[in-house]
């Protein structure tokens, strides 16, 4: 049997799929795990539990046959040239993106935008709906998908629908600026289970939907009239942690980070920055107080080298590549002004890197500096705390980061405050060995107890079990 007519019991869907499509030289075609959170927390979920992964194969107007995958069967999803501007790069990346990060940029809305938006996410149900076999368990993931478990449950009422919201869940005043706000309740109310990144993310939504929809809320339940029970919970979700640790003290990345300290001329100290060149990780803030340590002379360039990847992300939105110009100006000034004739004060890479590449870099990294506005989660901060061999090394991270309500020990910092954020970053950076080694030591065991494998498990089974209740009690 063909992939194309293998159904599958365990269907995940999201956005994009977990490969990014590479054309070599040669015009032959391969597939390469993609970059990005959603990916690096499932993809070692979908290995372990084989089925089928929904997505799109990151390619306008072509049609990719399903094929096969580390275990698993990848089921593409085709997007024309207009819904990946109106529905990817506008309504998800334009309107919800920037709305559910407390708005720090303005988010737009446009009527065509959301038509897409209704359109796509229909045609990634009917591909759902295709491939699920009777009864099987579908977690639908994130923001661009919101409308999916409602449109899957009209088709197949047999299924049990998960819906994981890998950002936060805004606030109920802004999220009510959105003209579509009922439509969007309505699309994750047709989940069993409905999972955010922190409590504060579900107690949003359930108080949205006691105030916007006519359903009855018992504590973290909805009760749908004549169809389910939709339970909303906290899931914080984490990495491969033993996966990363075995990465990270390969001898490889042990050789290659040697060479990157070769390469940075064997710094005292390094500090380090990983993100997706996106408005809400705080570059702008970042860069600047680090650029002030350096110009007040508090961190010499001579002893202290700041290392920030930015890898390229949305670049066909205009905010981001408004970020982009930002960025290389503030990098280019302070580099101008500060430091000797050598290795600048600030190396900033604007590209991506394979992951052996990041877990030599975590391994090096005397202090992560770690300071979104907002974030859901944030993966960087764990895979620092899995990869740093020892118990030397600091985690400077926002208290706006889903990771700071479970990473207690770091050195915490509100990144909207740019002198709290320099001081937070030197006391970081000259605190006493045995203060960074206890904050280390917590951090650690954290990440080591809590891995990605624990938090699928958890949710599929709480989504097992809880989307039987109602429909026995309706028997
Ligand atoms: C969303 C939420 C939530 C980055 N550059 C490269 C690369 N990466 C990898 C990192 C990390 C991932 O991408 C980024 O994950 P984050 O969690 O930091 O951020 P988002 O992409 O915004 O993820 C977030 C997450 O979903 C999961 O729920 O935590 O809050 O916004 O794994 O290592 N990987 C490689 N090369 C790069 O250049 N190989």
């Amino acid at each position: 049997m063909t992939a194309a007519h293998l159904k599958a019991s365990f269907v995940v869907v999201a956005n994009r799929l977990s490969v990014d499509r590479v054309t070599e030289d040669d015009g032959s075609v391969s597939w390469r795990t993609a970059p990005g959170g959603l990916v690096t927390a499932l993809e070692p979920v979908m290995r372990q539990r084989g089925g089928a992964w929904v997505g799109w194969h990151g390619a306008s107007d072509e049609e990719v046959e399903p094929f096969e995958h580390e275990g698993y069967t990848i089921q593409p999803v085709p997007l024309s040239h207009s819904e990946v501007e109106e529905y990817y790069e506008g309504f998800s990346n334009a309107t919800l993106w920037p709305l559910f990060h407390d708005s720090v940029a303005f988010p737009e809305f446009h009527r065509e935008w959301w038509d897409a938006y209704v359109t796509v996410n229909q045609r990634f149900a009917e591909k759902t709906a295709e491939v699920a076999e009777d009864g099987a368990t579908v977690w639908v993931q994130d923001y661009q998908l919101l409308l999916v478990p409602q449109l899957l449950r009209e088709m197949r009422p047999d299924l049990r629908i998960g819906f994981f919201l890998h950002i936060p869940f805004p606030p109920v005043e802004l999220f009510q600026q959105l003209p579509w706000r009922r439509q969007i309740l309505e699309g994750m109310l047709g989940a069993d289970l409905v999972g955010t990144q922190v409590p504060g993310g579900a107690s949003n939504f359930l108080r949205l939907v006691r105030t916007r929809t006519q359903h009855k809320v018992e504590r973290d339940r909805v009760r749908v009239e004549g169809s389910h029970t939709c339970v909303a919970r906290a899931y914080p979700i984490s990495i491969d942690s033993a996966g990363f640790e075995e990465l990270a003290n390969s001898p490889e990345v042990i050789a290659e980070a040697e060479a990157l300290l070769d390469e940075l001329g064997h710094p005292k100290q390094v500090f380090l920055g990983v993100d997706r060149l996106d408005y809400t990780k705080g570059l702008r803030q970042r860069v600047r107080a680090m650029g002030e340590l350096f110009q007040e002379g508090k961190l010499d360039p001579a002893d202290v080298v700041f290392f920030q990847v930015a890898t390229p992300s949305r670049e066909r939105v205009d905010e981001y590549r408004r970020l982009r110009d930002d960025i290389d100006l503030l990098v280019g000034r302070i580099n101008s002004e500060v430091g000797g004739v050598g290795r600048p004060a600030i190396v900033y890479r604007h590209s991506s890197f394979p992951r052996s590449t990041m877990a030599a870099l975590y391994r090096i990294a005397d202090v992560m500096v770690v300071t979104p506005l907002r974030d859901g989660m944030n993966l960087v901060a764990k895979e620092y705390l899995a990869c740093h061999p020892g118990e030397d090394g600091a985690l400077v991270l926002s208290e706006f980061a889903g990771a700071a309500r479970e990473l207690r020990q770091a050195y915490m910092v509100n990144p909207y405050d740019l002198n709290g954020m320099k001081d937070v970053l030197l006391h970081a950076a000259t605190d006493s060995p045995r203060n960074r080694r206890r904050r280390m030591r917590a951090l650690k065991r954290q990440v080591r107890e809590n891995t990605i494998e624990a938090w699928a498990d958890r949710f599929i089974d709480d989504l097992g079990s809880l989307g039987r209740e109602p429909r026995q009690q309706e028997a």
